[in-house]
């Protein structure tokens, strides 16, 4: 790849009452909703069931085959995250097994032209998120990718390594990542967000060729900083897997993308899931040390989100709508200290504390202080 003709890194830039006016909207959103959705739902044990098992990449494409998600109804999965008061979704264009969940012309082992369901989902979605003013946005594995020919990684020592020799890597990003990052940004509307996965070798020069890429394309669309290996880039910071960030930790926006359960992608093996309270905990520790929750569900083959998955997120959005007002477009604690009752956002003027492990009953009170209208959020039931 070339060098970058002096491309922004991705950085943020001063923009309206400090905010970075192209995260503005995803800043306010706060939460959002991660779809892992592939051919790795058919074995049913999560998305890294390729690697896991050294299955060769012939026997891993006779999946497509089977692959017929008809009840697939991206109306209802929109209306879910509504319910659950997401406001974005995130879901996977390409996850490391290299199957393209659009139809793309760069490679033909898509969702398309490679399988019986002859359907473009992700056109349906875009249509639907549209309807329904959610935000479309789309994960996109950009470095590893376990299918393609030329993919950067080699098999030794019977095991997958991920080797980033510059010519595979040239070849991959010219062939395939490069033209389909340009179909996802230019045929399915405005995207407001990609979110690069796992940029492990990445140099940083092929980093922002990236990032000029897709400024080329959407200059408004967001990125994550996982398009760089060295988290410096993009527009905010993904934190790993599950992590919370503390508080005061980091002056650029931040997320932390969570799951259910233990698996990305969808399992039918018996895991602990975590509890609609325990989530409703999560997303109030997340927003109030001012970051976003990304939390993710896998639907199955048949194109459904699963009963249980769809059961927590209802049952969190009870929870959100009811305290909307302390939940979307604030800001964290002003206290950069660790709250062990709860936590706190704010709004200019307004205080909110949301107290879940009170000594005393906590009921929906609103307390209005000298200057500062106080609220206390019930945490769940
Ligand atoms: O390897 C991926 C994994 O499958 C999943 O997509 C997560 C989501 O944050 N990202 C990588 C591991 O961190």
């Amino acid at each position: 790849m070339g060098k970058a003709s002096g491309a922004e890194n991705g950085n943020n830039h001063a923009g309206i009452n400090g905010r970075d006016p192209r995260t503005a909207w995803w800043t306010e959103a706060r939460f959002g909703m991660f779809i892992h959705w592939g051919l790795y739902a058919l074995p049913a044990q999560g998305e890294w069931i390729m690697y896991a098992q050294k299955t060769p990449v012939c026997e891993y494409e006779q999946l497509a085959q089977q692959f017929n998600p008809t009840e697939f109804d991206a109306k209802a999965w929109v209306s879910l995250a509504k319910d659950a008061g997401m406001r974005y979704i995130v879901i996977t264009a390409k996850h490391h097994d290299g199957f393209t969940m659009y139809h793309s012309k760069a490679d033909p082992f898509n969702i398309v032209d490679s399988t019986p369901f002859n359907r473009d989902p992700m056109k349906e979605l875009a249509e639907a998120c549209r309807e329904a003013d959610i935000v479309l946005c789309f994960y996109y594995s950009h470095v590893i990718d376990w299918h393609h020919p030329h993919a950067v990684h080699k098999e030794h020592n019977n095991t997958w390594d991920y080797k980033l020799e510059e010519k595979r890597f040239t070849e991959y990003w010219e062939g395939k990542a490069k033209p389909q990052i340009k179909e996802l940004l230019t045929e399915y509307g405005w995207v407001g967000l990609l979110w690069f996965d796992t940029a492990g070798g990445l140099s940083e020069e092929d980093s922002k060729d990236i990032v000029e890429h897709v400024r080329s394309l959407q200059p408004d669309c967001v990125i994550n900083s996982r398009v760089s290996h060295y988290m410096g880039m993009g527009d905010y910071v993904s934190k790993g897997d599950n992590e919370i960030g503390m508080s005061g930790e980091d002056t650029r926006p931040w997320e932390t993308p969570m799951t259910l359960n233990l698996s990305w992608g969808y399992t039918t093996r018996d895991q602990i899931w975590k509890t609609a309270d325990v989530l409703i905990q999560k997303l109030v520790h997340v927003i109030g040390k001012g970051g976003n929750l990304l939390l993710n569900v896998g639907p199955t083959p048949q194109g459904t989100i699963p009963e249980r998955s769809a059961e927590r997120l209802r049952e969190v959005g009870e929870w959100t709508h009811r305290n909307a007002e302390a939940v979307y477009s604030t800001e964290g604690s002003p206290f950069p200290c660790e709250l062990d009752w709860g936590a706190i956002t704010t709004k200019p003027g307004r205080m909110y504390l949301h107290i879940h492990n009170a000594k005393w009953p906590v009921g929906s009170l609103r307390l209005c202080g000298i200057r500062n209208k106080v609220w206390m959020s019930r945490m769940h039931k």
